[in-house]
């Protein structure tokens, strides 16, 4: 039989079943997509999500309580009417449904403000950070695993569960124990530049939370107070100004392109790259690279502006990729390049060493090859590629109706900023919902 989503359970009995097991009388209920706020007759107020399998829809479902809350006043003959419809068969799908939920990564069911905060998508090509969820306090979080015990139950009354994959395990010596959710919690808690050491760390979990989430927001509200920038779109700024004043033209181009572009830069539907596009419908994909949008804006340029023609784009790229410390799915690259007269490695260089000695990262090239081009220069820093160089021409170029030399270089801005800032991970620097100046707002 279908299950009931709670917000029709709890219209149905009017009553709401707490998670200390209460049964209140419910007087105001507002359902919005995924939450339900229900207002209870004594007053209090809880926003839960709008689900068929949470604790509480099975205790409804179940008619199943600990007492009933004094002050909602609820009449005699409204709990026996509830306690009333509990049958053989709701039993035995309780059990079911306990085993089923055993999990302690699942995220709690109740939901408060505070930890609507920290749910997130981790499917969407979108840096949409999967951040654990551990930290989610002690008092504001549902152990999924506890039941509360029907009325009828001898067994002591049901408190909300102290969370134990949650709570740290002090040991002989006082040292703190972490699970690796709390580790991860903690992680991604320190500022950019901080270190932890779990095995010598006395604190307990909650403590060291309280006072790293205290921290942290200090830190966001000093960047309010300061300089409200974005590091991600003040670095975009700061190139774009060194490269206009450089002579280089700003251009932006389209982000959703036409498939056959890819095939055109050699990475067609038969090649084992193309595997890390994201296809849009029939014919369009999210550009993975800027070179196509460059490639189009030299052959139009050409005739236009004079020798040597120079332009530069900024801007988000996707690419498929299996985890790592540098790769995002959503990145933001720049492309410079020069066509015409003085295209030679020299000139390509030159570029480079200004752009990276302006913005103060360390850097060394390597020679490297990739299937688009041939031979690359790379731009290195300690072990991660800033940047894939190029002197032209290639055979490619025919195929964009393009015939002078031309220098290139494309950049991953996220990458200058690990480098920058030296950040552990390279989801701090990108578009995220979890961090802003790499800083977590998971607070
Ligand atoms: P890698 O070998 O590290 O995956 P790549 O050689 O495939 O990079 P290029 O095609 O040369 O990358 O892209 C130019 C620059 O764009 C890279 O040097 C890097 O700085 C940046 N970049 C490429 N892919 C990503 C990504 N997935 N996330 C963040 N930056 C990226
Ligand atoms: C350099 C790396 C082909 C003349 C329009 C400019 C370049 C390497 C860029 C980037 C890419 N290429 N990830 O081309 O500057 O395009 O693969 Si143009
Ligand atoms: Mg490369």
């Amino acid at each position: 039989m279908e299950r009931k989503p709670l917000d029709t359970l709890i219209s149905k009995n009017g009553l709401w079943v707490s998670r200390n097991g209460r049964l209140h009388g419910v007087k105001k209920c507002e359902t919005s997509q995924k939450y339900i706020r229900i207002e209870m007759d004594c007053g209090d107020i809880v926003t839960v999500r709008n689900s068929k399998n949470s604790r509480s829809a099975r205790a409804l479902r179940n008619h199943k309580f600990q007492k009933p809350c004094k002050r909602c006043r609820l009449s005699d003959d409204r709990i026996n009417e509830f306690s009333r419809k509990i049958s053989r068969k709701d039993e035995t799908e309780i059990k079911i449904v306990r085993s089923f939920r055993l999990e302690p990564e699942k995220p709690p069911e109740s939901v408060t403000a505070k930890i609507t905060q920290g749910i997130e998508n981790i499917n969407s090509p979108t840096q949409i950070n999967n951040e654990p969820r551990a930290g989610i306090t002690a008092n504001s979080a549902t152990n999924h695993r506890s039941t509360p015990k029907t009325a009828k139950s001898s067994s002591s009354p049901s408190k909300p569960n102290k969370k134990k994959t949650f709570q740290p395990q002090k040991t002989k010596s006082m040292k703190t124990e972490f699970t690796s959710l709390q580790k991860n919690r903690i992680l991604s808690l320190l500022g950019p530049g901080e270190m932890i050491s779990f095995s010598k760390e006395k604190r307990s979990f909650a403590e060291l939370e309280s006072t790293l989430t205290l921290q942290r927001k200090k830190d966001i509200r000093e960047m309010y107070e300061n300089s409200r920038e974005n590091n991600l779109g003040k670095l975009e700024r700061t190139i774009t100004e060194f490269f206009v004043d450089m002579g280089f033209l700003e251009v932006k181009s389209p982000i959703l392109i036409p498939f056959e572009y890819m095939e055109r830069m050699g990475v067609g539907e038969d090649k084992k790259l193309s595997e890390q596009i994201f296809r849009v419908g029939d014919s369009m994909c999210l550009r993975p690279m800027l070179a196509p949008g460059l490639y189009n804006h030299l052959r139009k340029f050409d005739n236009v502006l004079p020798d040597p023609v120079r332009i530069f784009e900024i801007g988000p790229c996707y690419r498929k990729e299996s985890d790592g410390n540098s790769h995002l799915e959503e990145f933001t690259m720049l492309n410079f390049c020069q066509m015409g007269s003085n295209c030679n490695r020299e000139e390509l260089e030159y570029l480079i060493s200004e752009l990276l000695d302006f913005l103060e990262i360390e850097y060394k090239i390597e020679a490297d090859s990739c299937m688009v081009y041939g031979d690359t220069i790379d731009v290195m820093h300690k072990k991660m590629e800033l940047s894939s160089a190029v002197v032209g021409p290639v055979p490619m170029d025919m195929d964009w109706g393009v015939n002078k030399p031309w220098i290139g270089a494309g950049f991953g801005l996220e990458r200058l900023l690990k480098a920058k800032h030296d950040l552990k991970n390279i989801k701090r620097a990108g578009r995220s919902e979890s961090y802003y100046n790499g800083i977590s707002i998971n607070l």
